[in-house]
């Protein structure tokens, strides 16, 4: 059996989700996931690594979906709820998926588009919502070697990749954290981060519900419901990306001194308070700092690896730091022709360890390039060793930009404005933001047409249709002609310049 679902046959009686004003036991989670098994094996004994997407509000259902998967022996591909057509369609064909659960709003986005491409559909409704009685059932046995989960994660191509790990490698991922931050039964988590990236499904869902944990979701985002839940006094860990610290920090500032005051005295009590996907800024920390009283435990992670690096659950937490490896994964600094740094110099992150996936799904040419020879998986994130504590410097290639804890293709973006009528060439990069971490911004050139007639609206209504929102730059720049070097190519941090000037 998966050792997620022997974990959860451990605490049985103990809640494990609150979702949608509701309580879930570890035992409904059980049933009802294996119930939903049954429907997606259909007859058959094991899906035996079909790929099945689903996209499925946040809560008690989506755990179900990803158990269910899991249990009937198919892979997982979580789609993201915010995503227009194309982009899902892109998961979709790549992934070649053979079925789709969704939540029955999002029937007006794939429904038409899964019918004519003959894709089996299935309808999450009320009376799957309903917990039936224990039953039993056949369920497949899964060697932990198979495959589990895609996540699809943006690099230097322009069309995110697909990032496929075994059960034992989210298990690696998992145990990790929760050896090393000390995830117990008592704990209560708040989950209000998006679905189909790591940090959500691994670092909040997988080590809640692998320790026997309480899992509370929030359909999305939103400063005042999570200082809601926080006034309640019955979440004791929290877990995001810095930009939802800086909007927390912001929306806190708004308030009433008597509710910042009630609001201290309830976050002072959390065990943990995480920060990670993008650099901290330091003046975010030390704000969080003063009014919750935690030093955010800051660590680093990647879609490939999980969890890397970990400032320490006990001891000092650095700020500007991300700390040490976890237990279990071992880290290298190298040079640019792979080979280990010996002084204290700066180098590229590699990676070894059950944590580290298996493979770019069906793209052997980027997984064998994403490896050394040695087998040390390369990050393309360039750090250095200081006083015992790795520090990331930045990125190896100015065409990923982290914006609000997402990574984002900037050939992606420039393929899509060049795509438009308007625009003959562009630039995309992202540049330094204390809210975003980096803000996605355009210099660009337009068609002759275009000349003068340039409306910014109309071009962010244009790529709404194709590309998710937080992939639009925010900032344009019209332009003659990019800057370009002696060999034509065009250099991206002059363009970054030309944004902060
Ligand atoms: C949204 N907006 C942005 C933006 N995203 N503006 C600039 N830059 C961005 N990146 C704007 C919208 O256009 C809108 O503006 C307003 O902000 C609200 O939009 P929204 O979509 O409702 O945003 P919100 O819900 O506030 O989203 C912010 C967020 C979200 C921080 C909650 O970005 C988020 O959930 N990020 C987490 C991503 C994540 O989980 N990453 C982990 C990857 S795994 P207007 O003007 O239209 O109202 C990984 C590995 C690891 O990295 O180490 O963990
Ligand atoms: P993703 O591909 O979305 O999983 O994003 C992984 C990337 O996020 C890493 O390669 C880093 O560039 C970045 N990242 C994650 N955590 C941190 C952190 N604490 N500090 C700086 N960058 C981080």
């Amino acid at each position: 059996m998966l050792q997620i679902i022997l974990q959860a046959n451990k605490f049985k009686n103990n809640i494990a989700i609150e979702s949608d004003n509701q309580q879930y036991s570890y035992q409904n989670l059980l049933d009802a996931s294996q119930l939903a098994a049954m429907r997606l094996l259909n007859g058959t004994f094991d899906l035996n690594e079909q790929r099945v997407a689903y996209m499925v509000n946040p809560g008690f259902d989506y755990v179900k979906t990803l158990w269910s998967i899991w249990q009937a022996g198919g892979v997982a591909v979580p789609l993201c709820l915010t995503h227009p057509l194309p982009s899902l369609q892109h998961v979709i064909e790549d992934s070649m998926v053979s079925i789709v659960v969704i939540s029955k709003e999002y029937e007006i986005i794939v429904g038409a588009y899964l019918t004519e491409k003959n894709i089996r559909m299935i309808i999450l409704d009320d009376q799957d919502a309903q917990i039936s009685e224990a039953i039993s059932v056949h369920l497949p046995n899964i060697a932990s070697d198979r495959m589990a989960l895609i996540l699809y994660t943006s690099g230097t191509t322009n069309k995110p990749k697909g990032v496929v790990t075994t059960h034992n490698n989210i298990q690696a991922q998992i145990s990790t954290l929760v050896t090393a931050w000390e995830w117990n039964e008592k704990d209560h988590v708040l989950c209000v981060l998006p679905l189909h990236h790591v940090h959500g499904v691994i670092n909040v869902i997988g080590c809640s519900l692998w320790s026997g944990a309480i899992c509370a979701f929030i359909p999305q985002f939103s400063a005042q419901v999570i200082f809601d839940l926080f006034n309640q006094g019955r979440l004791n860990v929290f877990m995001a990306v810095p930009t939802i610290y800086f909007k927390l920090i912001t929306y806190f500032e708004s308030l009433e001194k008597e509710v910042q005051l009630g609001l201290e005295d309830k976050m002072i009590k959390f065990r943990l308070m995480v920060s990670g996907s993008a650099a901290l800024p330091v003046s975010v920390m030390e704000k969080w700092e003063k009014i919750s009283g935690h030093t955010l435990l800051e660590r680093y992670g990647m879609t490939e690896l999980g969890m890397a690096i970990s400032n320490p659950y006990n001891g000092a937490r650095k700020a500007g730091y991300v700390g040490n490896p976890l237990p279990g994964v071992e880290i290298q600094l190298m040079n640019e022709q792979y080979e280990v740094i010996v002084d204290d110099q700066p180098g590229e992150i590699v990676v070894k360890g059950n944590n580290v996936f298996k493979e770019y799904w069906n793209n052997p040419k980027a997984t064998i390039e994403t490896f050394t020879q040695d087998g040390w998986f390369k990050t393309g994130d360039i750090a250095v060793i200081e006083n015992g504590y790795y520090r990331i410097l930045g990125r190896s290639s100015v065409d990923i930009i982290k914006s609000g804890g997402y990574k984002i293709s900037a050939l992606e973006i420039e393929e899509v404005l060049r795509a438009l009528d308007q625009i003959e060439d562009c630039a995309v990069v992202g540049i330094d933001s204390e809210e975003w971490g980096e803000l996605i911004v355009a210099a660009i050139v337009l068609n002759k047409e275009a000349v003068g007639a340039f409306d910014e609206n109309e071009i962010s209504t244009l790529l709404a249709q194709s590309i998710a929102s937080y992939k639009k730059p925010r900032k344009y720049l019209v332009m003659n002609e990019l800057p370009r070097n002696a060999m034509g190519k065009v250099v991206k941090n002059e363009v970054k310049k030309l944004f902060v000037s």
